[in-house]
């Protein structure tokens, strides 16, 4: 039986967990979901109810599956990439890596979700969210000032950690994004958005509840 990926197609966690499921060609069965109707079957097994989730042995039973399951979106990456990693994303700089996948977890992750909902947080303006995340965005700019992903020449699983944030943070004002002082950024993010591998891994898939359906993903399957 092939694991089950529980996903949500607009969340940056899950795209995260797609692209390196995809890139890494492990077949899995993708269960879509909607955040506001989790099916039962993904909040018994899940510790923190969040997406996605990656069920590894679906034929275990309830209390055994608990066990196997991936919870956290750089936990399925890892296993996916661990498992064929053909593009190189895990490198020696893993660990530096995985700091400034923390610092966008952690540190941009809070204030894009501010920037993106400032209605609901009108302490401050929308405009002092954004700038609050100028911190990390320049982070990002100097590094790829460099050389043009944020650790090497090509993509690694730094790049694909991230960017789904970014096109996030992007597509709150498009206009001022655009005419934003992230050069660089501006580059990267158009680049990844526009490889085939993050298309093919954005398709719209009908809700597993509404419709029964689980979807081989890759397609390619
Ligand atoms: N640390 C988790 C965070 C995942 C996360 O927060 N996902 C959001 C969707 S984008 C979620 O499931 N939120 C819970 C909800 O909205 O009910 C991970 O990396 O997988």
């Amino acid at each position: 039986m092939l694991p089950i990926l529980y996903s949500f197609r607009r969340c940056p966690y899950a795209m995260r967990a797609r692209l390196a499921i995809a890139v890494s060609g492990q077949k899995v069965l993708l269960r879509e979901i909607v955040l506001k109707h989790k099916p039962a079957e993904l909040l018994a097994i899940s510790p923190n109810k969040t997406i996605p989730v990656l069920q590894l042995n679906p034929s275990l039973n309830k209390d055994d599956a608990q066990q196997d399951v991936l919870s956290e979106s750089l936990e399925i990456m890892v296993w996916a990439l661990t498992n064929n990693d053909p593009e190189k994303w895990l490198t020696a700089q893993l660990p530096d890596m995985l700091a400034l996948i923390d610092s966008n977890d952690y540190e941009f992750k809070p204030w894009l979700d501010k920037y993106k909902y400032a209605d609901r947080f009108p302490a401050h303006s929308e405009a002092y969210y954004r700038e609050q995340a100028d911190d990390f965005l320049m982070l990002l700019e100097n590094r790829l000032t460099i050389q043009p992903y944020l650790f090497a020449k090509r993509p690694t699983l730094a790049d694909m950690a991230i960017f789904p944030f970014i096109r996030q943070f992007a597509s709150v004002d498009k206009n001022w994004f655009e005419q934003s002082h992230y050069l660089h950024v501006k580059k990267w993010l158009e680049t990844l958005m526009g490889d085939p591998l993050f298309k093919s891994c954005m398709h719209k898939y009908p809700t597993w509840l509404e419709s029964g359906e689980e979807i081989p993903f890759p397609e390619c399957l």
